[in-house]
């Protein structure tokens, strides 16, 4: 049994042995100067995994993000986000900070905006009004509780897009998760992005790193703009060879992280005090509202540390994130805390 049955997030996964093993016996060069061989097994990897022209590694998701955003869009321009997009909400404001653009967020159907409101707010311009140059979107969307996002509406943003000359950026931070719960190849999503991020570093259990994916001259002005925010390292062969094992031997076992998902969910919302809708988990994070006669959020998640049930607050409620250090003994511990402080 774990010390502590951690749902805080998916980042907090541990390497595996065989990612270990992979970072010991690394073949490495300076990234910086271009000649780490292993992370340029990885780029080729991920570019080829995503249909992409290229790829470029990173220390962070938000790094990633941060970059497409500075590569697509100049001074005075405007980006279309969804309300409760990670990009917009929680990586500290960079779109502002680093690329002076402003957000414009759109309110969603589970982080699936309306095309038609998107092209509403598609703006010309003027002395008064920026020009809008970007769309994010975020699959599977975190604080919408994990939800895969159509394909359908997905398809129909991109035609907007196209028809608005607009690029595309896709936070597909767990594009794996989404996949693995819809059926449809990576590909597939990264082909509605001009760009795409994806993380090693979440569901996927490498240690570190995230890649983004997209054109080749996307890729080098982005190689320049990682340099200038201090994401040149040198030797980092060392990170991209667990990198490597996630995207070989980590993927197929998304699946089990749902299916405990379900099981939690399940089982929790019938607790007074918790609003869920099990329907809604698709895939391994759960967000649910707290609202208990007694207990604030605080109050209960300490509760719950006692119990070694670790979670987070988050917008709307509490989030538990399944993973892969996350097993059934896991579970069956939180349900349990949780009868032992809810069950009336
Ligand atoms: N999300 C983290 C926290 O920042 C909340 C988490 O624990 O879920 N896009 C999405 C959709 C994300 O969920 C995250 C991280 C990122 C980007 C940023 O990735 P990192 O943490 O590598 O900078």
């Amino acid at each position: 049994m774990h010390e502590y049955s951690d749902f805080r997030s998916d980042t907090v996964t541990r390497p595996t042995e065989s990612m270990k093993k992979a970072m010991a016996e690394a073949v490495v060069g300076d990234d910086v100067l271009g000649d780490d061989p292993t992370v340029q097994k990885l780029e080729a990897m991920s570019a080829e995994r995503m249909g992409k022209e290229a790829a470029l590694y990173t220390p962070s998701g938000t790094m990633a993000n941060s970059i497409a955003v500075k590569a697509w869009t100049r001074e005075l321009e405007e980006v279309i986000v969804e309300a409760r997009a990670h990009i917009y909400n929680m990586e500290s404001t960079h779109m502002t900070f680093i690329s002076r653009v402003t957000p414009r967020s759109l309110q969603s159907n589970r982080g699936a905006m309306d095309p038609e409101e998107i092209e509403r707010n598609i703006r010309m311009p003027s002395v008064h009004i920026p020009r809008t140059s970007l769309i994010c979107v975020e699959n599977t969307h975190n604080n919408w509780s994990g939800a895969v996002v159509p394909m359908d509406n997905l398809k129909a943003i991109r035609e907007i897009a196209d028809k608005h000359e607009l690029m595309i950026h896709f936070d597909g931070a767990r594009v794996f998760n989404a996949s693995t719960a819809s059926g449809i190849p990576v590909k597939e999503y990264a082909a509605i992005g001009d760009s795409l991020m994806f993380c090693l570093s979440k569901g996927l259990s490498a240690p570190v790193g995230s890649v983004l994916v997209g054109p080749k001259e996307f890729i080098a002005y982005a190689r320049r703009v990682r340099k200038v925010l201090g994401g040149g390292l040198r030797q980092v062969g060392v990170l991209a060879a667990p990198g490597i094992v996630a995207l070989t031997e980590m993927v197929g076992r998304l699946k089990e992280d749902h299916e405990r998902a379900k099981k939690l969910a399940l089982s929790l919302h019938e607790f007074p005090g918790i609003s869920l809708n099990p329907d809604a988990v698709q895939t391994n994070i759960i967000i649910f509202g707290f609202d208990h006669p007694t207990l604030s959020i605080p109050e209960f998640l300490a509760k719950m540390k006692e119990r070694r049930v670790l979670a987070l607050a988050t917008t709307g409620g509490i989030r538990f994130v399944v993973h892969k250090d996350i097993d059934d003994e896991d579970i069956d511990r939180a349900i349990s805390a949780f009868r032992n402080f809810l069950a009336q």
